[in-house]
């Protein structure tokens, strides 16, 4: 079975950091399924608008239960994106958190400061893909030694 994959980043928050999510989530399809595509593709996300809140809220937490592990791109500061960190934490989920030190920007306290977050700072989204290599094939080895079902 793939790995399903939960990828967020900001959209309301604010899309400075558009690219990156573009870059990541490409890099992301070779591991697994990213479920949240639409957050890097603006014909995508365009088609959410047709959505109501609550039917995009209720729509990714279900995703979010059925991830496998989730990836967040945390640059551009953003409430979703937040209630996302702590709603996977709630649920056990495993998560990457990948912060871009050159924007000028600092990681809010609540993120770095909770052990739970793995937190992956980098300068340019080469050093990223090679974090997302080393990250992936721990979860497998983790999961096939010791037959973690996520649900
Ligand atoms: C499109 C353009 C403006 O609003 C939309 C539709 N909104 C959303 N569509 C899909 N996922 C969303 C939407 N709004 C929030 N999310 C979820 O929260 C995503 O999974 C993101 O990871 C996160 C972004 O939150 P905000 O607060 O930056 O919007």
């Amino acid at each position: 079975m793939p790995i399903k994959i939960y990828f967020a980043g900001s959209i309301r928050g604010g899309r400075e950091s558009a690219d990156d999510y573009l870059a990541l989530i490409f890099n992301l399809q070779k591991f697994g399924t990213v479920l949240t595509e639409h957050i890097a593709n603006d014909a995508l996300l365009a088609n959410e608008k047709n959505l109501t809140d609550q039917q995009i809220h209720d729509r990714d937490l279900e995703w979010l239960k059925q991830c496998h592990i989730v990836v967040a791109e945390v640059t551009q500061p953003s409430l979703g994106v937040g209630y996302e960190l702590a709603y996977s934490m709630f649920l056990n989920k495993p998560v990457l958190c990948l912060f871009n030190t050159t924007k000028g920007r600092q990681l809010s306290a609540m993120i770095s400061g909770q052990k739970y977050f793995n937190v992956f700072k980098y300068q340019e989204i080469g050093s990223v893909i090679n974090e997302l290599q080393h990250y992936f094939n721990n979860f497998e080895i983790e999961q096939s030694t010791h037959n973690i079902v996520n649900k």
